[in-house]
């Protein structure tokens, strides 16, 4: 059976993904339909030789399609992801808007897939850097048992979007050409600087995506005890995030078992061999499907801890192939129905 898919947010840094990816893995779609605000409706897209008029995201545009890929922001998905459903229409969304709602699955294919069985309607999908993560988080906790981590992410600027992506661009050539380096996106200029400062701060003095790093982790590893200091931060690399963990454990742990348990994980590619400065890099793993892992170490800040490091993509495995991969196993598994949803 082919699908009638439709992409809300299709202008956007991840919905451009998500028509590439789409296309390069051959999804079973007997049309593609792209939605955008009121702005961009009307706008004609070309790519991959074909030409799309972009429709306006509103209440019943989507009828008719089987399943839409929402990378519009919370807002768009609060305003249309039950209309969606209530068109039979699947929604997998990108936002943040309903990951923690409790009846709603947040999904990573390779982690919680069971969680997609039985979904209203609606799917979410992770924050970029809690994806990432977890493709190196998973497997250990499976081999050791999870206890507690902290982390730190260095996280690019195609995260915050397009614009984000040519201000560094132009405050690289400011700097070159001697002028003065301005700055809109951020706070502060990212050019040759690290701003630990992203999404808002809480009364915690955590970020809210310090916070979305913790409570996605505990959803999707299914740990709600789990302890996590986050501490998140942007820095001048375009395209794909790192992180960098300590964690934990409940049981001994192995670094011969825990690079087998990485290696065998289907999200990862285990790149750790520091004696031949071996390991992994955002740039190595921007457009790469899987997450590199690399500089497992025993970490002796615990008792049975372990550190390492992440790159992925955050467009890819951070959003958009993320969504795709929700989408082809719930066709493998024949699950891409909808019911109304209980959103
Ligand atoms: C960021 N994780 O990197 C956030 C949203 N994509 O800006």
């Amino acid at each position: 059976k082919d699908y009638v898919i439709g992409i809300v947010g299709a202008t956007g840094a991840v919905g451009q993904e998500l028509v590439r990816l789409l296309h390069e893995r051959n999804f079973p779609m007997s049309a593609l339909r792209l939605f955008a605000s009121a702005r961009s409706a009307g706008k004609v897209v070309e790519r991959f030789g074909k030409k799309w008029t972009i429709e306006e995201a509103k209440p019943g545009a989507f009828a008719g399609v089987d399943l839409a890929f929402f990378a519009a922001g919370g807002s768009v998905t609060r305003a249309l992801a039950a209309d969606a459903v209530k068109s039979s229409c699947v929604v997998i969304d990108k936002s943040s808007a309903l990951r923690m709602e409790p009846n709603i699955p947040l999904v990573i294919p390779e982690i919680n897939p069971e969680k997609l069985r039985n979904h209203g309607g609606i799917i979410a999908n992770p924050n970029c850097s809690t994806a990432v993560m977890l493709m190196g988080l998973w497997p250990l906790h499976q081999a050791f048992g999870l206890k507690r981590i902290i982390v730190s992410t260095y996280q690019s600027v195609s995260g915050t979007g397009a614009e984000a992506v040519k201000e560094l661009a132009d405050q690289i050539q400011q700097h070159v050409s001697g002028q003065p380096v301005t700055h809109k996106v951020y706070p502060y200029q990212i050019a040759f600087n690290c701003i630990p400062h992203i999404d808002s701060f809480g009364e915690n003095g955590y970020t809210g995506e310090e916070t979305k790093m913790a409570e996605e982790s505990r959803k999707i590893m299914g740990l709600p005890n789990l302890k996590v200091s986050a501490t998140t931060v942007r820095v001048p690399v375009v395209r794909a995030h790192s992180v960098s963990v300590s964690a934990e454990f409940e049981r001994p742990v192995d670094l011969a078992k825990a690079r087998a348990a990485i290696a065998a994980f289907p999200g990862a590619e285990l790149v750790d061999d520091v004696a031949n400065k071996k390991y992994p890099t955002p740039l190595d793993f921007a457009e790469k499907v899987k997450c590199g892992v690399g500089r497992l170490r025993i970490d002796t800040a615990w008792d049975n801890g372990l550190s390492f490091w992440v790159s992925g993509d955050n467009l890819w495995k951070g959003a958009a192939l993320n969504a795709v991969q929700n989408a082809e196993l719930m066709i493998r598994e024949g699950i891409l129905k909808s019911e109304p949803a209980a959103v």
